[in-house]
Formats: C-alpha cells, sequence, structure tokens
C-alpha cells in the first residue's frame, strides 16, 4: 500500500498545489475528497500561473489519473469550464478524470442561500468564497441534495429538483427576506447540457479508489482550505463545511482510514486568513502589510486581500496532533528574507494563564493572546537556494525551531512558487 495525504495545517493557502504538483510525479492517482471550488490552488509551471479550482493538482501532469471523490460538492459548469481550460494548455482529461457519481451538485440555488445567509449574518458573517459550498453541504446532511448519479435518471431528477426549486424559494422569501425565482426549465435544460458534457467523466470513485490501493497504485490525497477550516476542529462557526483536515480523507474518498499511510502538514513561513474569525497572529500594521505584498496575498478565487501574521506554532501543534503528521511541509520562507526578525506563536495566554490546549471556540480563540519567541532575520535572498546547506544559517535554525517545538520532521521547504524553488532534504 502507498498512499500520502497533503494537509493544510493552518486557515488555508498554505500552497497546497504547488507542493502536490510536485509530488504528483509520485503517484498514480490524484485525490480530491471535500469542498468544491471555493479551493485556489496555484501551481506555476515554467513561469506560467495556473490556478485550479475543482480539478487536483495533479491534472497538469499528462500521465495522471485525478479523481473527485464523493466527500466533493461540484458546481459542474465549473468543473466544465475547467476541464476546457487544462484542454487549451495542452492537457487532456479524457481517460484520467474521475469524478464521484456519489458527490453533491452544486445548484444556482445555493449561491443564492450562500449570500442571503451572509447578508443575513451582517458584521458576523463568516466571508464565505459565496460558491454555494455551505447551503449544498447542508442540503448533503439534510438529505435533499442531488447527487450526480441522480442526473441519470431525469424523471427523478425533475422531481428532485422541483422539490429543492420550491424549499429554496419559500427559505430565501420568509427567512431571508431575499426573494428569487428560479426559472425550473432553465435550471433543468442547463444542468442536462453540462451533465452530457461531464458525464464521460463520471464513475464510481469509491470502488476505483479502493481497488487502486488494494492492488498497490499510489495514491496522493489532496485536502482543500485547511485543518483550522475544518467544520468539526476548526474554528467554527468561521469554518467551511466539510471536513478540510485528515479527518475528512475516509468518509470523502470512501475508503478506511487504516488505508491512509503517511499524512504530511502544509504550514506557511507565516499565517494567513481570508474571510472572518479569530486569528491571534494577526498584524494590522505595516508588518501585515509587508506579509501581504511579498507573499501576494489575495484569495486565488475571490481576488480578496488575505490577513496576515506571524507564524503560529501553537496553532500548527494542534493540527499536528489532529493530522497526526508524519512531517510538516514548510512553504513561503523567501517572504520572511526582508524580515531583521522573525516571531513566532508558542502559546496563548487566556484570561491571564498560559493554556495547554488550542481554544475550542472562536470566543476564546478571540481572546487568546500569543506569546512570541523573537528569532533573527537572516536578510538574504532564499528563492535561489536549492540545498539544505546552502540556506543561511538564521532560516536553518528558524526551521530547526519549528522542528524542535512540533516534534516533527521538516522534510521540504519551499522558497518559490515554482516547481524547482523547492528545498528537499536528505
Ligand atoms: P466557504 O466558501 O463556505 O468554504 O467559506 C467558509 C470559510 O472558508 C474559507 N475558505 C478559504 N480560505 C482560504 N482559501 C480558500 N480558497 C481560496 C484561495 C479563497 C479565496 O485559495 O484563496 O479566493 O478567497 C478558501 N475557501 C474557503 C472562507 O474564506 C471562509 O472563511
Ligand atoms: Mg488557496
Amino acid at each position: 500500500m502507498s498512499t500520502l495525504a497533503i494537509v493544510g495545517t493552518q486557515w488555508g493557502d498554505e500552497g497546497k498545489g504547488k507542493i502536490v504538483d510536485i509530488l504528483s510525479e509520485r503517484a498514480d492517482y490524484i485525490v480530491r475528497y471535500q469542498g468544491g471550488n471555493n479551493a485556489g490552488h496555484t501551481v506555476v509551471i515554467n513561469g506560467t500561473k495556473y490556478i485550479l479550482h475543482l480539478l487536483p493538482s495533479g491534472i497538469l501532469h499528462d500521465d495522471k489519473r485525478c479523481v473527485l471523490g464523493n466527500g466533493m460538492v461540484i458546481d459542474l459548469e465549473s468543473l466544465w469550464n475547467e476541464t476546457e481550460f487544462i484542454k487549451r494548455v495542452g492537457k487532456n482529461p479524457e481517460g484520467r478524470l474521475f469524478v464521484s457519481e456519489r458527490a453533491h451538485v452544486i445548484f444556482p440555488y445555493h449561491k443564492e442561500l450562500d449570500a442571503a445567509s451572509e447578508k443575513l449574518k451582517g458584521n458576523g458573517s463568516i466571508g464565505t468564497t459565496l460558491k454555494g459550498i455551505g447551503p449544498a453541504y447542508r442540503d448533503k446532511a439534510g438529505r435533499v441534495g442531488i447527487r450526480i448519479a441522480d442526473l441519470k435518471d431525469e424523471v427523478s431528477f425533475k422531481e428532485k429538483l422541483r422539490w429543492n426549486l420550491r424549499e429554496k424559494e419559500l427559505t430565501l422569501k420568509y427567512v431571508y427576506n431575499y426573494p428569487v425565482s428560479f426559472n425550473f426549465d432553465e435550471i433543468f435544460s442547463h444542468t442536462m447540457r453540462i451533465y452530457e458534457k461531464i458525464s464521460q467523466f463520471v464513475c464510481d470513485t469509491v470502488s476505483l479508489l479502493n481497488r487502486a490501493i488494494d492492488s498497490g497504485e499510489r495514491v496522493l490525497f489532496e485536502g482543500a482550505q485547511a485543518t483550522l477550516l475544518d467544520i468539526d476542529v476548526g474554528t467554527y462557526p468561521f469554518v467551511t463545511s466539510s471536513n478540510s483536515s485528515a479527518l475528512g480523507i475516509s468518509a470523502g474518498a470512501g475508503i478506511s482510514p487504516k488505508k491512509v499511510e503517511k499524512i504530511f502538514g502544509i504550514a506557511k513561513a507565516y499565517t494567513t486568513r481570508v474571510g472572518g474569525g479569530p486569528f491571534p497572529t494577526e498584524l494590522k500594521d505595516n508588518t501585515g502589510e509587508l506579509l501581504r505584498a511579498r507573499g501576494h496575498e489575495y484569495g486565488s478565487t475571490t481576488g480578496r486581500p488575505r490577513r496576515c501574521g506571524w507564524l503560529d506554532l501553537f496553532a500548527v501543534k494542534f493540527s499536528k496532533e489532529v493530522n497526526s503528521l508524519d512531517g510538516l511541509i514548510i512553504t513561503k520562507l523567501d517572504v520572511l528574507d526582508a524580515f531583521d526578525e522573525i516571531k513566532v506563536c508558542v502559546g496563548y495566554e487566556l484570561n491571564g494563564e498560559v493554556i495547554d490546549r488550542f481554544p475550542s471556540t472562536a470566543k476564546e480563540l478571540s481572546q487568546a493572546k500569543p506569546i512570541y519567541e523573537t528569532l533573527p532575520g537572516w536578510k538574504r535572498e532564499t528563492t535561489h537556494v536549492r540545498k539544505w546547506e546552502d540556506l543561511p544559517e538564521e532560516a536553518k535554525s528558524f526551521i530547526k525551531f519549528i522542528e524542535d517545538y512540533l516534534d516533527v520532521p521538516v522534510p521540504i521547504v519551499s522558497t518559490g512558487p515554482q516547481r524547482d524553488e523547492t528545498i528537499v532534504r536528505e
């Protein structure tokens, strides 16, 4: 058996796209198991930037098979657009893209509900990507969702769609005071038109993956969003609506937890968050601005500026615990090249006391005061460094500090967006 998972350990945008792209070399299958087109995975190949929202980052390798698992919520139009996009850049998805017929479909009413719910929450809004993710998962849990497999049977699909349109119109009007009327014929025929285009990719990915793993093929699971955005262990309610830590792999890919062999986390050398919710190490000053500017920290799906702050190792330690990490990959080390000194959060104080566990509630987390260690900066460019030995001493000490604090090895350090701007330690 040879399975490996990559998960974010912060609030997303840790650089999973780049790392999955590199590790895809050693995989036969690359699998997404949760979320939908709220993700924005950036891969840079020979200077060209590709942003993927739905397709696994492995799709840019010609010979790799890619799976959208049963745990995902899929906007069919976005899927079709993305397959067309990769065709335009010379990649053929045919015969190597597999979309679970058990995955749920995102409909226009999910996006309307997302917007209506955010509007009603006002200042307390979550800051979602407005892609309809939460409402689609809500329908799944409420057992009224429409799955891709439902589109095979037009009669029953019509019935389910009719019921949903009615329910959503009533909800939007009476709960949210946000009246919208949906055109059944338009939504039905549009969905069927797109379904016909993507139906060639639809199959039973649960059997496919179990058989692939059982026969020794190498499977790489690509987490989207991150552990602190996980619906169960993240900073609820400021989370996404899926298990975006390693906890979601088994359910979202339809495989036993016994089949996930190794789990690597990814952390940026600092921290970012996009959307609302507590963020103890956030910097609303020039240092935060500098991190944003140097790290190009803008949402790759929505373009929103990301909130920036120092590396919160106390939070990453919680992610290490939850995911039982075998290693932690550090990305965007080069963003710190410009700083005289670098702060790292090693604990929190809550109500005047040092706490020994990561808070369970957003309220506690918003009151937590970070405890920092200050490390010397290196003030030298690391982007072109390819070998561990060639890193400045201070940069090596920074990485070693992370390893010691978390008691986990850092096998890979990324110093730029390009494939080769990567240090793989022996
Ligand atoms: P949603 O849309 O229901 O999943 O939003 C719920 C929360 O989850 C956050 N979220 C994300 N955080 C970081 N990166 C994400 N992907 C895009 C990117 C986001 C973008 O790569 O930059 O472009 O804005 C992502 N997707 C969801 C979201 O901000 C909410 O806090
Ligand atoms: Mg992203």
